[in-house]
């Protein structure tokens, strides 16, 4: 299997250029829905260890419906299949620019989620500007066992989040662990809730936002995503679906650039404009930097060849 590894602020992409099951044709849609039906081992294998690692999301590319579109693309972590992937769209940027299939310029990606527009900058920056967003629900309190009630935003941005500003506990690296634990709490209550709230049902990452430092700098975010590691970067979709919420709150104007930082310190500089359905059109501007290109081997007799499970 062919395959190019980048990372995009530390989180880890490997886009897949062959060697990946046949998903058949129809939306892209419908051939995310077949891979995570019929194909978990092989999400597995090319994402766990021995030959992955655990924050590595998957880019497969397959071919697109739109033709204005220079690929198609459907993104997976170990444990699901994703609507949208912003560290991974830029990680795929880099890397198609990397194989010379694109250059300096705009181009059409198609998701799972709709199209995105990618616009390369220079030899590692990629501005992608995403579907859109919105904010679903706002001060959605839930009770979090363990930690008691907890309110936050569920909004989307390609995927589906629940955004706790600001976070009970600060975002920094040594809690990390605890971070962790809080976000997989929040997010199994959260999927319990019933009401209005049916998005609720759809939530698969967590942000606990760190309060803004003083002057409107911003402060760290932490995000868990739906494998249960933390994303190295700032998340493109989580910020999209972030944006989406300070533009409801009247925190952030249209075209007013702020920058983000991961909770290991690594940034995004975003940016949105009004969409046409009451939402926002993010645009994320980041970097990655392609690491290995590569061939993944899966012998018959390797007793490891689908990943470690325990
Ligand atoms: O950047 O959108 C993102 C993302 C989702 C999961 C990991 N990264």
């Amino acid at each position: 299997m062919h395959v190019i590894d980048s990372h995009t602020g530390g989180e880890p992409t490997r886009v897949i250029l062959e060697g990946a099951p046949d998903l058949g044709s129809g939306s892209l849609a419908d051939r995310a829905a077949r891979l995570a039906a019929d194909h978990q081992d092989f999400c597995r294998s090319v994402l766990g260890e021995p030959r992955g690692q655990v924050a590595m999301v998957a880019a497969l590319l397959v071919t697109p419906q739109d033709r204005s579109c220079v690929a198609g693309v459907i993104y997976f972590d170990a444990d699901a299949v994703l609507g949208m992937c912003g560290h991974g769209t830029i990680g795929l940027a880099m890397t198609l620019a990397h194989q010379g299939r694109i250059g300096i310029g705009a181009h059409r990606i198609e998701t799972p989620a709709g199209v995105v527009t990618v616009r390369l900058h220079d030899s590692n920056t990629v501005t992608v500007t995403n579907i859109e967003s919105r904010r679903i629900a706002h001060a959605v309190k839930v009770d979090v066992p363990g930690y008691g009630q907890v309110t936050g935003d569920i909004a989307y941005g390609g995927n589906w989040f629940f955004i706790v500003e600001p976070s009970p506990t600060a975002v920094r690296p040594e809690n990390i662990r605890s971070l962790t634990d809080m976000a997989i709490a929040v997010r199994t209550a959260v999927t319990k809730l019933r009401g209005d709230e049916d998005a609720a049902a759809q939530v698969d990452h967590v942000i606990l936002q760190d309060r803004p430092a003083i002057g409107g700098a911003q402060g760290r975010s932490f995000v868990l995503c739906p494998d249960d590691t933390y994303d190295r970067s700032p998340c493109g979709t989580g910020s999209s679906a972030r944006l989406a919420c300070l533009a409801a709150d009247g925190r952030l104007d249209p075209e007013t650039d702020i920058d983000v930082y991961s909770v290991i310190g690594s940034s995004y500089r975003l940016s949105y404009r009004p969409g046409r359905n009451g939402g926002v059109i993010p645009s994320i501007t980041g970097q990655a930097h392609v690491m290995a290109d590569t061939r993944l081997i899966f012998a018959p007799d390797d007793p490891f060849r689908t990943g470690i499970e325990l």
